[in-house]
């Protein structure tokens, strides 16, 4: 076999498991050559099927048994594969192999999830996305298992099944999927404040991804960095997208429930054209004698470290650039768990990580097969000895006599690693206290840190905040739980809980406001990173469009990055003057004006009425969005014509500046200063 040279080493581990049937002839699970796969053996061509049909019936007991249990939450997930290069080395934090050499390529597979919803469901519903990785390290996987929020619903991991029951579709009518907007939810929310932080970052657009380019990803717990001295710091992760964090509104998001497969379709599509997600790893570090100098505890997991007290220090690049080659064996088996952790890195007592750190492994198993780790991809790249034998599908054939330890018939091997030579070693924390089921003074601060949050959002923010709260609560069908929440708010701030409470029909009770008057800049999605990199502009064309203009245009933006997508009236192709064809990768049919990031509309001399009613359509849908649009200047009617001219945001063709100009216009990417009332309410 050839190898491709590009192959990481992940992918070389992947290769000889995979199966290409091309050209191949047709055969059995046991290799028997199936000359006739259409008929299955009867007695006469109208007779029963005779079991004998060793063919049939293999073929139709494997597809019953095709699927396997789907996650019992993180459903519906989409995976690729990546590298990790680190900028410069960590050893003096950590000992971990893969954090030491710069000059050294870490393969890793990425799982993006939404949490609520089964398998099938829509992917822009509103939801805390999954981003986990597996590093397959020189010295075995470390999987970071994260989510796109920084904080968590609960403290304790026993409280977990009742979360996700509370969260999962009703149990009596099975409804809703995939989301939060409903009773038991809600009841589960007010009744345990510790969520309340969460709630706040739920009911912001982070809920609502645009795209998993343009998603953090955050580890969420403390754990800990240890060095060759054994000495300890404690850990945040962070995944920083460099397209910077973008988000749909909520107009979008519900309408986007046309496309079912909106994110990982642009996932796929991106990787596919070359366009490679990339983000930045960083870590926010204390030292141990630090962990009491703050007003939160730092294995409280519903807290976050405010970037302006603890820095974040970006410390290397995450590329995804390959598209998995089979969804089913390498996505859906995957299997991630926060305690696979590498040496130089450890756990922190946070009770929700403790918790994690059984249900992973036991899910895994349940789920996948006890033999789950041997699967290819959820093999490490270094080599794998131990007694560990059996279960059901090994894979591994185990040569030899011995499988225990110790032993002298093997030499007493596999042999113990001494810590010296790359033996892990848990970390020596002191350990004290009662035995007993209490939760710590400073985990029961429920408001301080949503106080904050709220404190940090932008007037646009907020306004979408208290408009998710109102489509939530208004949902629930208990005003007694539209009530508990209201007062939970009025805790965090009254300016939050009045307009919520409008909304869905209940009243502010006269409770203590928080008085936090801290905020934290870096949560608010008004202080990332706006690029036009890879934004898609839907450029309007008929028949008699201005040709080499036109061209020249698509050029100057695909030099800028940008992807113009030409629509028209059918599929096929466009013609221009001065012979300019294009080709129409969209129809109005199959396009839609949620899946572009701005518009221009040329139109030509062949434009028709259907023409210009779709462009106006589509024109009005991108303009309650708050995104871009350009224009010839022909087209000033159309637009005058719809009130729009001259808004913000509304870009007319005048000069050959207009290239340039408008990519400007596309990177800032919403106009929120139209009025709001176009899509709310
Ligand atoms: Fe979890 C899956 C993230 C708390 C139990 N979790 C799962 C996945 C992500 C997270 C990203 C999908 C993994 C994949 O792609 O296969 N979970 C989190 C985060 C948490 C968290 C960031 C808190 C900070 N989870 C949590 C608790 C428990 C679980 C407290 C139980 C005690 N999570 C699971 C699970 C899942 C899972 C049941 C379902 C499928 C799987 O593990 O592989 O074990």
């Amino acid at each position: 076999m050839t190898e491709h040279p590009s192959l990481n080493k992940k992918q070389k581990q992947l290769e000889p498991f995979i199966r290409d049937t091309f050209n191949q002839e047709m055969s059995s699970n046991e290799g028997i050559k199936i000359a006739d796969d259409e008929n299955s053996l009867k007695a006469g061509d109208r007779g029963p099927t005779l079991i004998e049909d060793f063919f049939a019936r293999e073929k139709l007991a494997h597809f019953d048994r095709e699927r396997i249990p789907e996650r019992v939450v993180h459903a519906r997930g989409y995976g690729a594969h990546g590298e990790f290069e680190l900028y410069k080395s960590l050893s003096e934090v950590t000992m971990a192999d893969f954090l030491q050499d710069p000059a050294k390529k870490t393969p890793l597979f990425v799982r993006f999830s939404q949490v609520i919803g089964s398998r099938g469901c829509n992917e822009t519903v509103r939801d805390v996305r999954g981003f986990s990785i597996k590093f397959y390290t020189d010295e075995g996987n470390f999987d970071l298992v994260a989510i796109n929020i920084p904080v968590f619903f609960i403290q304790d991991a026993i409280k977990f099944p009742d979360l996700i029951h509370s969260v999962k579709s009703e149990p009596d009518n099975e409804y809703p999927q995939g989301q939060t907007a409903h009773d038991t939810f809600w009841d589960f929310m007010g009744s345990n404040p510790e969520t309340t932080h969460m709630a706040l970052w739920i009911m912001s657009d982070r809920a609502i991804p645009k795209s998993f380019r343009t998603m953090e990803g955050f580890g969420v717990h403390t754990f800990r960095f240890v060095n060759k001295e054994g000495i300890s710091h404690f850990v945040k992760f962070h995944v920083k997208p460099l397209l910077g964090v973008h988000t749909l509104i909520w107009d979008e998001a519900q309408k986007l429930g046309e496309d079912a497969d909106f994110h990982r379709r642009d996932l796929w599509t991106n990787i596919e054209m070359g366009n490679y997600p990339e983000y930045e790893f960083a870590v926010q570090i204390i030292r141990e004698d630090q962990e009491f100098i703050f007003d939160f505890d730092i294995l409280d997991p519903t807290k976050l470290w405010p970037e302006e007290i603890v820095p974040l220090q970006k410390i290397g690049k995450i590329t995804l650039n390959r598209n998995v080659d089979n969804a089913f064996s390498e996505t859906e088996q995957s299997a991630l768990h926060p305690g696979n952790i590498v040496r130089g890195i450890d756990f922190s007592n946070d009770p929700l990580l403790q918790g994690r750190l059984f249900s992973y492994s036991d899910t895994q198993k349940a789920r996948v097969g006890v033999n789950y780790q041997q699967i290819p991809i959820n093999r490490p790249v270094c080599p794998v000895f131990n007694n560990q034998r059996d279960g059901a599908s090994r894979y591994v054939i185990d040569r030899g006599k011995v499988s225990y330890h110790n032993n002298i018939l093997a030499d007493n091997t596999p042999s113990e690693v001494p810590v010296k030579d790359g033996g892990f070693v848990t970390y020596p924390s002191t350990v004290q206290g009662m035995k007993e089921r209490k939760t710590a003074p400073l985990f029961k601060d429920h408001y301080s840190q949503a106080r904050m949050f709220w404190n940090s959002m932008s007037a646009v923010e907020r306004e979408h905040i208290i408009g998710a709260f109102g489509f939530e609560l208004g949902s629930c069908l208990s005003s007694a739980v539209r009530q508990q929440m209201v007062n939970r708010l009025a805790r965090v701030s009254r300016e939050l809980a009045e307009p919520v409470a409008k909304k869905v029909g209940v009243t502010v009770p006269e409770v203590e406001e928080s008085t936090v008057t801290r905020s934290t800049p870096a949560v608010s999605l008004m202080n990332t990173i706006f690029v036009a990199d890879t934004l898609k502009i839907g450029v309007f064309l008929a028949d008699g469009f201005p040709g080499h203009e036109v061209e020249s245009i698509l050029k100057q933006w695909k030099d800028a990055k940008l992807h113009p997508v030409i629509v028209s009236n059918n599929l096929g192709e466009v013609s221009g003057t001065g012979g300019v064809k294009l080709k129409v990768e969209q129809s109005f049919l199959t396009g839609s004006p949620l899946k572009y990031d701005g518009v221009y509309l040329v139109g030509g001399t062949g434009a028709d009425d259907y023409f210009h009613n779709q462009a106006r359509k589509f024109i009005g849908v991108v303009y309650t969005h708050f995104k871009p649009i350009g224009a010839r200047k022909e087209c000033i009617s159309l637009l005058e014509d719809m009130d729009i001219n001259g808004k913000p945001g509304v870009v007319i063709e005048e000069d050959a500046q207009f290239g340039r100009k408008f990519t400007e216009v596309m990177a800032k990417q919403r106009f929120w200063e139209r009025p709001s009332y176009l899509y709310y309410v």
